[in-house]
């Protein structure tokens, strides 16, 4: 029995013709690597990018895939790195509307849930060998309150519960750079990652996910 990795990208959103994320996820959609009782297999799944809905369709994905551990994917526009977020947090608090013409103010994403949850993914780990490759990445401390966080958090609080924690099913959420291609059109040009990039970056991060459950002891903070 394979172990299985669950990656999800998000659709475009705010105009846009893609989503850097999805782009990611769905070309390791099908990568088996390993044998035997170290063999992986892993799942690549769309999420809508509206509150609530990216929710659903995470359940779904769960339910169907039963999966060991869980990197949700987003792209963040106008950061320079691969970033594995830290911490997500129990708030919805849109500076646009998402998808579905929604945009929660200051509400929270499971009314009575924990303030923030940590991921459980070796960030740091991830954030050594991703460099290691020759690739930028850093450790971020924050998710933002769109719709990566309000799915980060949902995963987390789901992988909280009793049943995910007895099975030790891991989870986190990763920010990706604009695309080289949408760069180009915006003023700025803010910084871009290209695909292939990515996608190798998101190689390592499954691969040291699935290999390491503990984090390594290295300075990751920031100052502001
Ligand atoms: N990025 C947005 C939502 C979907 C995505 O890819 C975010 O950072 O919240």
């Amino acid at each position: 029995m394979a172990m299985r990795v669950l990656l999800t990208g998000f659709d475009p959103f705010e105009g846009a013709a893609v989503n850097p994320s999805w782009e990611a996820v769905r070309a390791l959609d099908g990568w088996r690597f390993g044998a035997g009782a170290r063999a992986v297999e892993v799942h690549a799944r769309r999420m809508p990018c509206a509150f609530g809905a990216a929710l659903t369709a995470l359940d779904a994905a769960l339910a169907q895939l039963q999966p060991h551990c869980v990197i949700a994917v987003g792209q963040a526009g106008g950061r320079s790195a691969f970033t594995p977020e830290r911490v997500a947090i129990n708030l919805d608090d849109g500076r646009i509307c998402d998808n579905a013409g929604c945009q929660p103010i200051d509400q929270p994403v499971v009314p009575g849930a924990p303030a923030a949850y940590f991921a459980t993914l070796p960030i740091k780990a991830i954030v050594q060998a991703v460099r290691a490759a020759g690739l930028p990445a850093e450790v971020s401390n924050t998710a933002g309150t769109f719709v990566c966080n309000h799915l980060f958090y949902g995963l987390m609080h789901r992988l909280a519960q009793p049943d995910a924690q007895r099975q030790g099913v891991r989870g986190g959420f990763i920010h990706i750079p604009y695309l080289p291609e949408q760069a180009a059109h915006l003023p700025g040009p803010p910084p871009a990652m290209a695909l292939a990039d990515a996608v190798a970056a998101l190689r390592i991060a499954v691969q040291v996910s699935v290999a390491q459950t503990q984090d390594l002891k290295l300075a990751g903070g920031a100052l502001h």
